[in-house]
């Protein structure tokens, strides 16, 4: 394959971040590895198959940044600057979209000049790939920071299929509706040909707010356009490379390491563990006050329990992530001045990322897993734990908020609003009998090696290439 950028391409993938992180070594030479996330996981084969380019912001701002070849395929680094970051990514897309999309957890912040940025910089993704795009190519746009992009690629190159698919929530109508550019991101989505939510609720609340734009009506799964097209809308539940995680997991690195971490610990009979971005709709205010309880009441006895909590700092300047972080601090503070001892913590709290490998061993010393949101588009953390895990004496207890719960049904639900019931439920996972605890994780796993990220890729790409 060639080491150049080319002119023309008949895929791209078009998302707020690129998939490489830039390095910088001791000499100052740059190099750029990919960033491991699933998403990247996911598209690199397809990528290469096809021979596409990425299409994404490089994380600097003000910063220009030539167009490069990364393994297989093409990188477009768009600029943004410091106020664009501020305006459209902190603001709009972050202090706007993500509360509003996950049922108001927070309230959202609307200004007039962030949806001025956020349209100048959806106009810039779009003009980018309309650029780069060959006559009929594929063009898969990604996420709520790029709601308007298939609208404004339609109208630049009514030639190229597109596909969007959003990784978080889509509102019910009594919410969506406060959004004062409501019509605009709905006309945004109608310009791609095939519209993908994490679950059917999702598609069915887009298609509800369709439906009430002039001109447009809508059958089962499909939107019809006044402009005649029409838009297939339906759920891709997205998933994870099971295989890779697995085969990590039991890899004799992160044995070691799952032995070490044990002993680090302290050898409690019993782990309780919980992972995720330090983000306000994870339910970790409510998770950490109901074991903490647990561990109050003398229900869970901290000579034989720990609970490990990571959190990863996440979006540091936006406003309500700063409350949140303060928050966390302060109660898990509280708790372990009142349970434990001065050589044993009850509650382990790391406000920090970890390498991929030292999660894979986290995941395998998890006698129970938390995941708790109180609203997730789909929840990876929750099919990674299935993945890793091989004992099956081990419980996941899984909000029925998350998308992942339609999938994963075999999991212990739980409301995190409800604090006496997840209390009950942590202790019900804890003290069932190992048979049904194995049952459960059976089952749960056949599913998650069944639907891997590449089924998620494929399925979307032939439904979106099949027009
Ligand atoms: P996120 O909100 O980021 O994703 P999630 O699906 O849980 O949520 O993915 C988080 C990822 O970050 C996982 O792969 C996890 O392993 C990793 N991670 C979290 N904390 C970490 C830590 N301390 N150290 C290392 N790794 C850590 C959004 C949506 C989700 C949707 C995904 C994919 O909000 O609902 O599932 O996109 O579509």
């Amino acid at each position: 394959m060639s080491e150049t950028v080319q002119d023309k391409v008949d895929f791209l993938v078009i998302a707020n971040r690129l998939p490489v992180d830039r390095k910088v070594d001791d000499d100052g030479n740059v190099s750029w590895q990919s960033s491991p996330g699933g998403l990247v996981t996911a598209l690199e084969p397809v990528m290469q198959r096809k021979g596409g380019a990425w299409i994404g912001w490089h994380g600097a701002p003000d910063e220009v940044v030539d167009p490069f070849h990364h393994d297989g395929y093409d990188i477009h680094p768009v600029p943004l600057s410091a106020q664009e970051v501020e305006e459209y990514y902190e603001g709009f897309s972050n202090a706007t979209l993500w509360p509003l999309y996950h049922d108001c957890v927070v309230e959202p912040v609307f200004h007039r000049e962030w949806w001025d940025a956020y349209q100048k910089v959806n106009k810039r993704f779009a003009e980018q790939a309309a650029e780069q795009a060959a006559e009929g190519a594929t063009v898969w746009v990604q996420d709520y920071q790029l709601t308007l992009v298939p609208m404004y690629l339609r109208q630049m190159r009514p030639d190229l299929r597109i596909g969007f698919f959003l990784h978080i929530p889509f509102p019910p109508i009594e919410l969506y509706s406060r959004l004062p550019w409501r019509e605009e991101l709905v006309e945004g989505l109608l310009g791609a040909d095939l519209v993908g939510f994490q679950t059917p609720g999702a598609a069915a609340n887009f298609l509800r707010l369709a439906k009430r734009r002039p001109g447009v009506t809508t059958s089962r799964g499909k939107a019809h356009t006044r402009d005649g097209r029409d838009v297939i809308v339906r759920d891709f539940p997205i998933s994870i490379d099971s295989r890779g995680f697995h085969e990590l997991a039991t890899s004799e690195k992160v044995q070691a390491e799952a032995d070490k971490l044990r002993e680090d610990l302290g050898n409690p009979e019993t782990i309780i563990f919980g992972v995720d971005r330090l983000d306000y709709t994870k339910g970790l205010r409510q998770r950490i006050r109901a074991v903490g309880e647990l561990f109050k009441e003398g229900k869970l006895d901290p000579d034989e329990v720990v609970f490990l909590q990571l959190a990863t700092p996440s979006r540091e300047r936006v406003e309500e992530y700063k409350i949140l972080r303060d928050d966390i601090n302060l109660l898990v503070g509280q708790i372990n001045s009142k349970v434990g001892t001065i050589a044993r913590r009850a509650l382990v709290y790391r406000n920090k990322s970890v390498p991929r490998d030292v999660l894979a061993a986290m995941y395998q010393v998890a006698d129970l897993m938390l995941v708790t949101p109180v609203r997730d588009g789909m929840n990876l953390v929750a099919k990674e734990y299935i993945a890793c895990r091989s004992n099956d004496d081990s419980a996941l207890v899984l909000s029925e908020f998350a998308g992942a719960a339609r999938e994963l049904k075999q999991a212990y639900m739980v409301n995190p609003y409800d604090i006496d019931g997840m209390k009950a439920t942590i202790m019900q996972a804890l003290t069932d009998s190992p048979k049904v605890k194995a049952r459960k994780m059976r089952s749960m796993r056949r599913q998650v090696f069944d639907k891997t990220i590449d089924v998620w890729a494929d399925d979307f790409l032939t439904e979106l290439e099949g027009r």
